[in-house]
């Protein structure tokens, strides 16, 4: 399922990040850029060892920030590596998972890429429950894109059932908030 946000398809779509066709994909690291285990570990294993060979060049990234490197063997010509906070329910939870979404897609504009595809950040390791994290996600998607032209598509890609069925029910209900007709 999608919306269109500010001429940019934003899409909610079950599957596996490692396999997306896209200019970058984001990784859910940590704050050393290890490989690590989740989506991460994934990531690394089908991108291939060079990958962290460029990660361990990068001095490591603070929570809520992003940076890129190539993508190596994936299909995705770039990964954007974003640190998610450990969900410990406080306010700054909100506002640090927020920034893994628009510093992401900054990063991805100002590197000329317009297809973006995104795991569901901190929602497993780091303990996000689910349902606010796919609340936080998809508004900072969609304040992002509506302030800023230029990304042509933006794909939440959910690896299980259930964290599918919760990012398509916000999705939806977000849809009649903020499409036109
Ligand atoms: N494609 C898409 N989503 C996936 C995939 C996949 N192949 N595999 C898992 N997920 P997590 P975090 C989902 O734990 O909570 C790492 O070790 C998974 O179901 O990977 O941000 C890092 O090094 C979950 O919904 O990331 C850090 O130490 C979501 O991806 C720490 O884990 C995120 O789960 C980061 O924890």
């Amino acid at each position: 399922m999608h919306m269109v946000v500010n001429g940019c398809v934003l899409e909610v779509l079950k599957g596996d990040i490692t396999k997306q066709d896209v200019d970058a994909i984001v990784n859910a690291a940590n704050r050393s850029l290890t490989p690590g285990g989740g989506v991460s570990g994934a990531i690394h294993r089908a991108a291939g060892p060079e990958l962290w060979e460029e990660c361990r060049t990068l001095g490591g990234c603070a929570t809520g920030e992003a940076k890129i490197t190539k993508g190596y063997l994936l299909p995705a010509r770039h990964v954007i590596h974003t640190v998610g906070p450990v969900y410990r329910g406080r306010k700054e939870d909100e506002a640090a998972l927020a920034s893994c979404y628009e510093n992401s897609l900054k990063v991805a504009l100002d590197h000329g890429l317009t297809t973006v595809a995104f795991p569901a950040i901190s929602t497993g390791i780091y303990g996000y429950p689910l349902d606010e994290a796919a609340r936080v996600a998809l508004k900072a998607i969609v304040s992002f894109l509506q302030e800023h032209p230029g990304l042509e598509r933006v794909r939440m890609v959910l690896y299980d059932e259930r964290a599918y069925e919760v990012h398509k029910g916000v999705l939806d209900e977000m849809r009649g908030e903020h499409e036109l007709p």
